[in-house]
This record gives structure tokens, C-alpha cells and sequence, in this order.
């Protein structure tokens, strides 16, 4: 200013001395050479981006005002103030932000301007207004700010979590009003603060919070799952949450809400209702906010019928009854099976709620297993076990036990010899003839099976149960050697029928070659078999008989001969020619070969027997 000082001289005594106020940055000012009354020190201070303060010196009662005029300099406007003579300040205010203006000051005396004392001012950067957010995340925000009048350089965005932590600072172009706040935690409120930056300079600092959403919670899962229970369990939210609302509903039952604490990770669902496929949704709460929703899907399992149990109890039958299940099913497995491990199977209607087991084994324990199902889902199994009913005769030696067990129409059966379990034998019953119960050991009535056989096969038995056979001597041996028997004889012949009843019949041990006692005769046929009492039995092997010749051979048959015969049922079937034919002499003679003829065996006391029953 060594120019100025040395020019300027006017009015020595009033003078101030030029200077310079530290730290007006903004302060430009000149002076003028005339001799004329000083304005001096023009001082600029207290920028805003909206005003600024003059401050200026001049001589004490010389002027009678001072005019100021700002012009902005982009635009060319100006406006004038004028102050009275004793201020030394003016603050300019509603003006441009980060605009230069110059500024002129004019003493004033009687009227008259003296050459102003000129000078700069520059408002400073604005603030960023409008601060507002966005697309608030659990970790992120966008941040918006309104675009200010004067470019800037760029923004610096400052965002530090509300209760402290390290402040992250993003820097963005001037261009840009807004910036995404990446990788925040959920749950949490942020200050942020926008910075304009121009060059050097850098405004004041706008600033709002945001608070980030909170995080919903992660893995969902229904455990330990039941007809009517689940766990449900999930991972914690990362946000601090007061708590947690759980929704679980499915279509064909209603929502149910609940709400657990903050730190809570599972969650009991009980009263479900059985093969309903549930939708559960959990999110975090805290005051008013709260988390998005995680969603997890589940299918209750079928609940099981009820009180399967068995009734009406027979030696073959049993009737099964249960409670269905709430579930709506698709059908039962339904399966039994005993200690031999037969195991049978049958699928069930869904409305079935009884099931009639049949052809079960007397004296029999069965485990019963009932099993619903919905689609593909089984539901837990429940069992029952029961016996069957014994029968009188869990081994029936002969057809008259076999009757006694129930067992009414005639047929093949298995009898045990002796009662024995070891020693089988398949036989034809006769359960009807005079009570029925009876063994019946030798029929002819076809002609199909060859009877001219050697002692072997009589020994043995042979043919067909169902058509012609023989049962065999050792068998009859052994079933007559057990008690008293009854012989019965029915023939028949052209539509006759007649019989012959012996209250005595037994085969002796083999030593004997199976000896016949045979006795007490009542009946139609006539008395043909008394003449064979006490005989051993011939084959055409094996000639037992009194006669001199074979009478197995002659006659081509097998019996218990004698010289040789009254009866030939094993005789040569159809054959009518003398004594070879299937013969009963006391009925049709020796030349009249018998169309149908059985011969059967039952307990001599068999009738007294029956009658207790029927009496019981
Ligand atoms: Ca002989």
C-alpha cells in the first residue's frame, strides 16, 4: 500500500492510518490519490453464504452520510444503502450464496459523493438443504440432498452410528444430490453429514439421521416334527430386536399370532392339527419398527387312529374296531401276524373304521398293526395282540375230534395219529352220515383207481381221497388201537342205498398181519362182514386166507379172507362175474359188483358223546 500512502493527504489530522484488519480474507480495497475527505479500512467479515459484515473507518462529523453499493458482479445488479454518519457497519444479508460482489462506499457531504473507497466480497459455499433419505435397507440408505444454486466441487458424506463408532466418509461429485450409504448394520441410526466442497473451501456441514431397518431373521426351520407339535428355531437378528411376532397358518385353519422376546431363537408350536401343511413367518420388532418376514413351510405329520382292539373272539375269526384319526386320510395299512411269522396285509378304505379277520388259526396269538395314510405320509403305528379261541382238540386223532372242534362239513382234514403232532394224516371225513365224525377208509365208486395191488400198498394205503382209495393197514391199525371204534358199510346201487353198522372194529398190530375184530351187527345191508371176525388181511402177495387157493389172486381183490369171502369191496369194480366184483353177498349176492361202497370208522361212544354236547 506504499502508493496510497504516500498520495494520500488530505485532511492529515482526521486521518486513520491505513491498514489492514487481520483476518478480513476477503477484503479488497484501494484509495485515491485526490485531497479529498477519507472513508477507510474498508473491512469485509462475517461471511456467510447468504451475508457478509462492512466494517469502515472515516474521519469523526465530516460526513453527513455514507452510500454503500453492492453490485453482483456475474449479473450487473446493484442496490444501494444508504447509513447514517455515525455507523461504521453494515451487514448485508438475504444475498447470493457463493457470489462476488463489489461493494463501493461513498461519503456523502451536502448532498455531493466523494470518489468511493472500493472493494470484494464473496459469500460463502451453502450449506447442503433438503437432506432426506431413501431406500432404507437393514444395511443400506440412500442419502438425497436439494442441488444448490452454485456448482460445487464435490460432497464429502459423513455417516458414524448415533452411539459412536468410527465415522466412514464417502466422497461424491459435485454433479450428485444423492449417494448410496453401503454396508450398514441393521438396526442402527446414523448421523450423516454433507459437506460442498469448492476448491479450498468447504461449506457448512448439512446433517439428518437415518435409522437402518431391521434385519429379519435367517434360517427357519420346523424341527421335531408331530402330528400336533413343531420346533421352530432361527438365527438371531443382528439388530438389538425387543422381540420376535410369529404367524403359522395353513388353508383349512386359521392364523395363530404370537410374540416372543428379543432373545428368543425357537419357538414351540403346539395344537396343530395333524397332516396340514403350515406356512410360519417370523420378523423381528423393535418400538414400531419391524423386520421383513422369513418364511418356512412344514406338513405336520398324520396323527394315528385310536383304541384298536379286538372283539367277538372265535377260533378262526375276530373282529377289529378302532377310532380314526383327526387327519383327513387317504386310507390304513392294516397287518397281522403270528409267532410263526405269517404276516398278512390289507389297505383299508379311509372311512373303515372295523376290519372282520377270518381264517385264523385256533389257539393263535396275532399282532395287529394299524397304520394311517395321507398321500405320502404314514402315520405312527398302533398294535393290539389277541388269541384266537383254543379248539377241544388242538391235534384231533380222528374226524369225530375233528367235528367236536366245529369243523361240520365233509371233506379232506388233518388228523394226527394218536393225537400226535408228529405224525399227520390227511383223510376223508364223512361229517354227515348218522351224526357224521367218521374215517372213512376205503370208497369205490369210479373204477379209476387199480385195488388189485400186493401188500405194500395195503400196508401203505393209496388213491385218491377226493375219488376211489385205501387208507392203509399200518394207518388203521394205528387209529383203532387207540380207543373203541364203530364199523359203518353204506352202499349204494341204482339209487338204493343201504348200511351196515358194527358197534366192534379194530385192525390188530402187523405181527398179526393186521387180524380184523369186527362185531354187534345192526343195519339194512345185511350181516356180510361177521363171517371175516378174527381174519388176517391177504393180498395176492401175501396169502393169509384158509383157503387152498389164493383168494386175493382168485378173486382180484384184498381183504381180510377167509375161505374166501362174504364182502369184496376191494374186488375188481364192475365186474359182476362170480365173487370178484366189489361184493356185499348178504345184500346183492357174489355175482352183483356194487356201484358205491364206503367203509368208515368212528369212537364207539361217539353217539353218547354227541349227545352231551348237544345237551351242554
Ligand atoms: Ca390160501
Amino acid at each position: 500500500h506504499s502508493s496510497c500512502v504516500a498520495s494520500c493527504t488530505f485532511i492529515t489530522a482526521l486521518r486513520v492510518r491505513f491498514g489492514v484488519h487481520s483476518g478480513g480474507e476477503n477484503l479488497l480495497y484501494s484509495c485515491h490519490p485526490e485531497l479529498e475527505p477519507e472513508v477507510e479500512h474498508l473491512f469485509v467479515s462475517d461471511v456467510t453464504p447468504t451475508s457478509f459484515k462492512l466494517a469502515w473507518s472515516a474521519p469523526e462529523d465530516v460526513f453527513d452520510s455514507f452510500v454503500i453499493r453492492v453490485t453482483d458482479e456475474s449479473t450487473g445488479s446493484l442496490e444501494e444503502f444508504t447509513v447514517s454518519s455515525d455507523e461504521r457497519t453494515q451487514v448485508f444479508s438475504d444475498l447470493l450464496e457463493d457470489t462476488d460482489y463489489q461493494i463501493e462506499l461513498f461519503g456523502v457531504i451536502l448532498e455531493r459523493r466523494f470518489p468511493p473507497l472500493s472493494g470484494a466480497a464473496k459469500t460463502g459455499l451453502g450449506m447442503p438443504k433438503g437432506i432426506r433419505f431413501s431406500d432404507v435397507t437393514d444395511t443400506s440408505a440412500t442419502v438425497h440432498w436439494s442441488v444448490p444454486r452454485a456448482r460445487v466441487g464435490s460432497y464429502r458424506v459423513s455417516y458414524v452410528p448415533v452411539q459412536g463408532g468410527s465415522p466412514v466418509t464417502v466422497t461424491v461429485d459435485g454433479a450428485e444430490s444423492q449417494t448410496v450409504l453401503p454396508n450398514l448394520t441393521p438396526g442402527v441410526t446414523y448421523q450423516v453429514t454433507v459437506i460442498a466442497v469448492k476448491g479450498l473451501e468447504e461449506s457448512e456441514p448439512g446433517s439428518d439421521a437415518v435409522s437402518t431397518a431391521l434385519d429379519k431373521p435367517r434360517g427357519l426351520m420346523a424341527v421335531n416334527i408331530t402330528d400336533t407339535e413343531a420346533l421352530l428355531l432361527w438365527q438371531p437378528a443382528i439388530a438389538t430386536v425387543d422381540g420376535y411376532v410369529i404367524t403359522y397358518s395353513a388353508d383349512t385353519v386359521g392364523p395363530v399370532m404370537e410374540r416372543v422376546s428379543g432373545n428368543t431363537v425357537e419357538f414351540e408350536m403346539t395344537s396343530l392339527t395333524p397332516a396340514t401343511h403350515y406356512t410360519v413367518k417370523v420378523y423381528a420388532v423393535r418400538d414400531s419398527a419391524k423386520s421383513a418376514a422369513t418364511t418356512a413351510e412344514f406338513t405336520t405329520d398324520v396323527d394315528a387312529p385310536q383304541d384298536l382292539s379286538a372283539s367277538n373272539i372265535q377260533t378262526e375269526s375276530a373282529m377289529l374296531t378302532w377310532k380314526p384319526p383327526r387327519a383327513d386320510i387317504s386310507g390304513y395299512i392294516l397287518s397281522f401276524e403270528t409267532v410263526h411269522g405269517t404276516v398278512r396285509e390289507v389297505v383299508l378304505s379311509p372311512t373303515a373304521t372295523s376290519y372282520s379277520m377270518s381264517q385264523l388259526s385256533a389257539s393263535t396269538v396275532y399282532n395287529v398293526e394299524l397304520q394311517a395314510l395321507a398321500g405320502p405320509k404314514r402315520s405312527r403305528v398302533i398294535t393290539t395282540v389277541f388269541t384266537t379261541i383254543g379248539v377241544l382238540y388242538k391235534h384231533p386223532k380222528d374226524c369225530s375230534q375233528a367235528l367236536l372242534n366245529g369243523e361240520s362239513s365233509s371233506g379232506i382234514y388233518t388228523v394226527y395219529l394218536r393225537g400226535d403232532e408228529s405224525q399227520p394224516l390227511q383223510v376223508y371225513c364223512d361229517m354227515t352220515t348218522d351224526g357224521g365224525g367218521w374215517i372213512v377208509f376205503v370208497r369205490r365208486q369210479s373204477g379209476k383207481v387199480e385195488f388189485f395191488r400186493n401188500w405194500r400198498n395195503y400196508t401203505a394205503g393209496f388213491g385218491d381221497l377226493n375219488d376211489e382209495f385205501w387208507l392203509g393197514l399200518s394207518n388203521l391199525h394205528k387209529i383203532t388201537s387207540t380207543g373203541q371204534y364203530e364199523l359203518r358199510v353204506d352202499l349204494q346201487d341204482k339209487g338204493e342205498a343201504v348200511y351196515a353198522q358194527y358197534d366192534k372194529f379194530s385192525v390188530s398190530e402187523p405181527r398179526s398181519r393186521y387180524k380184523v375184530h369186527v362185531g354187534g351187527y345192526s343195519g339194512t345191508a345185511g350181516d356180510s362182514m361177521t363171517y371175516h371176525h378174527g381174519r388176517p388181511f391177504s393180498t395176492y402177495d401175501n396169502d393169509n386166507d384158509i383157503a387152498v387157493t389164493n383168494c386175493a389172486l382168485s378173486y382180484k381183490g384184498a381183504f381180510w379172507y377167509k375161505n374166501c369171502h362174504r364182502v369184496n369191496i376191494m374186488g375188481r369194480y364192475g365186474d359182476n362175474s362170480h365173487s370178484k366184483g366189489v361184493n356185499w353177498f348178504h345184500w346183492k349176492g357174489h355175482e352183483h359188483s356194487v356201484e358205491f361202497a364206503e367203509m368208515k370208522i368212528r369212537p364207539a361212544n361217539f353217539r353218547n358223546f354227541e349227545g352231551r354236547r348237544k345237551r351242554s
